[in-house]
């Protein structure tokens, strides 16, 4: 899914955190949240779950503001791990540019580990892709648990191709950040030898190091804030909001300030001031930004019906930024998944949504949204 700005020398990339069930994919994600610096990251989404289990997929837009001399925007996605759930493993994998492979360091996941890991090189097989040419790194979680393999054993047994690996603990972040450091790192490179991301410009004055320049736009001194909204729980859908329901702003991540003259929605309210925004509308163009926020304002209320005819009417119009033509052609043009799209339209015409619909809408609409920005649509001015 990665796509690229040329003339603003931006990247936008999709890494997918991969592992058995409860190896700590989650937690991964929830501590880049709360470590990156707000500015740089929107609201992280998890869609939905029960418990502690992932039962769709959790998403979080990072943004990185330079890459050599490119900006990076990131798409950073978890599959839910358990082993029925593997459509969705796939789905969620499509596209991807990376993968974090976060195994449980813990003797007993050993079975779970190897299983795990088989099922992502046969997933990502079925995208046509091949996971010893793959952008990975192996991060080693639960590393403060007592009853972990030695490390050693963990590269024998998963890691015989010898792809950067770390020990982590997400739980408390140590060796989460290196991880995201080193895959965007890979992604880049990868996406470099493709002829997708240009060379490097020669510069004027020499830049810090990659290191250094992802360091300083990802703070680790800042205090972690409260924990991020999670949508969604067992049977309903509503959004979790701290016991002190402090008013927050919109994301930042990807989204223009919107147009003076926003375009009416007539089909959702949109929330009340203070209500948590997500990251639809975090990557929505400005003429769009009402559609998106009625969309996620229908999830949040339950109202699924909404949601995925918000959604579907956001892509319409957010397809037509392509030029004239059909649906068809507007998707071959931006590079929008055809089958997404047509499991989309079908929807629409269905009575009675579930949560899971309306997830996989505003998943649809994200895509789309994240193609538009990457290819500099619409045209400022
Ligand atoms: N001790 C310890 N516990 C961890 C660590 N990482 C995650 N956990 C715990 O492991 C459990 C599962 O973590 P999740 O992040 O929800 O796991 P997951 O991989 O997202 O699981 P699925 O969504 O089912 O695929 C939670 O209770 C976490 O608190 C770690 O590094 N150390
Ligand atoms: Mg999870």
């Amino acid at each position: 899914m990665s796509s690229v700005n040329l003339m603003a020398r931006e990247v936008a990339a999709k890494i997918v955190f991969y592992g058995p069930g409860l190896s700590g994919k989650t937690t991964t994600l929830r501590k880049v949240y709360e470590t990156v610096r707000p500015a740089h990251r929107g609201e992280m989404m998890s869609i939905a779950t029960e418990g502690d289990r992932t039962l769709f997929f959790d998403f979080l837009p990072v943004k990185v503001e330079r890459v050599g001399d490119c900006s990076v925007r990131l798409a950073l996605y978890t599959v839910p791990g358990q082993v029925f759930y593997n459509a969705t493993r796939k789905l969620v994998l499509q596209g991807a540019d990376g993968v974090v492979f976060v195994a449980d360091s813990q003797e007993e996941a050993m079975d779970a580990n190897r299983e795990s890991l088989a099922n992502l090189e046969e997933n990502l097989f079925e995208h046509g892709i091949r996971l010893d040419r793959f952008p990975l790194v192996m991060q080693w979680n639960k590393r403060d648990l007592e009853n972990v393999l030695p490390v050693d054993v963990l590269r024998h047994e998963l890691n015989p191709r010898g792809v950067p690996d770390f020990e982590t603990a997400a739980s408390s972040g140590r060796g989460v950040l290196d991880t995201l450091k080193t895959i965007t790192r890979l992604v880049i490179k990868d996406l470099r030898a493709k002829r997708i991301v240009p060379p490097p410009r020669p510069m004027p004055t020499a830049p810090a190091g990659l290191e250094a320049q992802l360091t300083q736009h990802l703070n680790r001194q800042t205090p972690p804030p409260a924990p991020p909204p999670v949508m969604a729980a067992t049977g309903s859908v509503a959004p979790m909001i701290g016991p002190t329901p402090v008013p927050r702003v919109a994301p930042v991540v990807a989204m223009p300030p919107p147009r003076p003259e926003p375009v009416p929605v007539p089909a959702a309210a949109p929330p009340p001031a203070g209500k948590l925004l997500g990251p639809t509308s975090a990557l929505a163009p400005g003429d769009l930004f009402d559609h998106a926020r009625a969309a996620e304002a229908a999830f949040a209320g339950g109202d699924y019906s909404t949601c995925v005819t918000a959604c579907t009417d956001a892509v319409r119009r957010a397809m037509a930024f392509a030029g004239e033509g059909t649906l068809a052609q507007q998707a071959f043009l931006l590079h929008v998944h055809g089958a997404d799209l047509l499991r989309l339209m079908g929807l629409s015409t269905q009575p009675h949504l579930r949560v899971d619909d309306a997830a996989f809408a505003l998943y649809v609409l994200m895509q789309v949204f994240v193609r538009l920005n990457a290819i500099g649509l619409p045209n400022a001015g």
